[in-house]
């Protein structure tokens, strides 16, 4: 497989609620990667931008409200196979249809307060972090755990 990049994002709720640290776990314990991470205060253009593929949803102004009422935490991550097991370990959009163990299944009880971004393809994941950080957010390092997670 290759390296590829994900852009996760604890949304405001999350970060009200006090699960930064659980849903940073989640993906630090599983051997992904950090390269990215901030708190931030997300402007309504850049929210529209981010979920701009559901423009024409009902739901879209109350997304966009929820997305912008308070800081989230953003991240990227980094590893072989990232974009596909990050939204594993994330779950169903609907709370009540994702499997315990997952964050949502975990965490959450409806899909308007689900808690956590995840990207849903390897290109959406590069699209995501270039719109959330700047590059000079990025970081390019080699964690010592490396050889005790692929050999
Ligand atoms: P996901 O976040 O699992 O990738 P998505 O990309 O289809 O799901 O939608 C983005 C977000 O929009 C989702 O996390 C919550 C919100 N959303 C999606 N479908 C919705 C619905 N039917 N009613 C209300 N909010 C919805
Ligand atoms: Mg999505």
């Amino acid at each position: 497989g290759e390296i590829e990049q994900t852009y996760i994002m604890v949304k405001p709720d999350g970060v009200q609620r006090g699960l930064v640290g659980e849903i940073i776990s989640r993906f630090e314990k599983k051997g992904f990667k950090l390269t990215g991470l901030k708190l931030f205060q997300c402007p309504k253009d850049l929210a529209e931008e981010h979920y701009k593929d559901l423009k024409a949803k009902p739901f879209f102004p109350k997304l966009i409200d929820y997305i912008t009422s308070g800081p989230v935490v953003c991240m990227a991550w980094e590893g072989v196979g990232v974009v596909a097991s990050a939204r594993k370990l994330i779950g169903s959009t609907d709370p009540l249809q994702a499997e315990p163990g997952t964050i949502r299944g975990d965490l959450a009880v409806q899909t308007g307060r689900n808690v956590v971004h995840g990207s849903d393809s390897p290109e959406n994941g590069k699209r995501e972090i270039a719109l959330w950080f700047n590059e000079n957010e990025i970081n390019q390092w080699t964690p010592a755990q490396a050889p005790w997670l692929r050999e």
